[in-house]
């Protein structure tokens, strides 16, 4: 019975620090950015990330101040570095770059940051997304949604499988 109780404070123990490590842990970090973080420049063709660890599972959005996006298909990671394609040539204006990569260790970690173009020959309201092209929704909720439903279809299987034992054993001893 003690072992029982042991075993079940040290599930809820490791439960809570898996949960506790959330996405805005730094689990990694970005290094490096170009367009530099806070920058002013011409119209860049790509962003380019820099991790202190390789990298997966990346996705980069590239926004402008009235919410149209401007990254070019999905973006691809080589060991530390993430690059994202621009559709087309950036106007003027102030840029969000939205980030999230998983770590090594697995978790998602993500950020944001902007930089600013200047001397840009792009009309400043040119529509620039893509028919098609698709909005991912913003914030972290994708993330844990997943992470609940994982949770919840684990626990629904293992009891599942804990009634067909009780079942069976009943069976067999009826
Ligand atoms: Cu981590």
């Amino acid at each position: 019975m003690r072992a029982t109780q042991i075993c079940a404070a040290a599930a809820v123990a490791l439960l809570a620090v898996v949960v506790c490590a959330g996405p805005a842990s730094a689990h990694t970090s970005l290094q490096n950015a170009s367009p530099g973080i806070g920058s002013t420049a011409g119209p860049p063709n790509l962003v380019v990330l820099t991790y202190a660890d390789p990298v997966r599972l990346t996705q980069v959005l590239i926004s402008d101040t009235a919410g149209r996006h401007y990254q070019s298909g999905p973006s691809f990671a080589v060991d530390n570095t993430v690059t994202e394609r621009i559709a087309s040539t950036l106007p003027n204006g102030l840029y969000t770059v939205a980030w999230r990569v998983v770590s090594p260790d697995g978790h998602p970690v993500e950020g944001t940051y902007q930089f600013t173009v200047a001397g840009s020959t792009a009309a400043a309201l040119a529509p620039v997304q893509a028919a098609g092209q698709t909005n991912t929704p913003a914030g972290t909720s994708v993330w844990w949604i997943g992470l609940v439903v994982l949770l919840v279809v684990g626990v629904g299987a293992g009891v599942v499988v804990v009634r067909r034992g009780l079942k069976a054993d009943a069976d067999a001893g009826g």
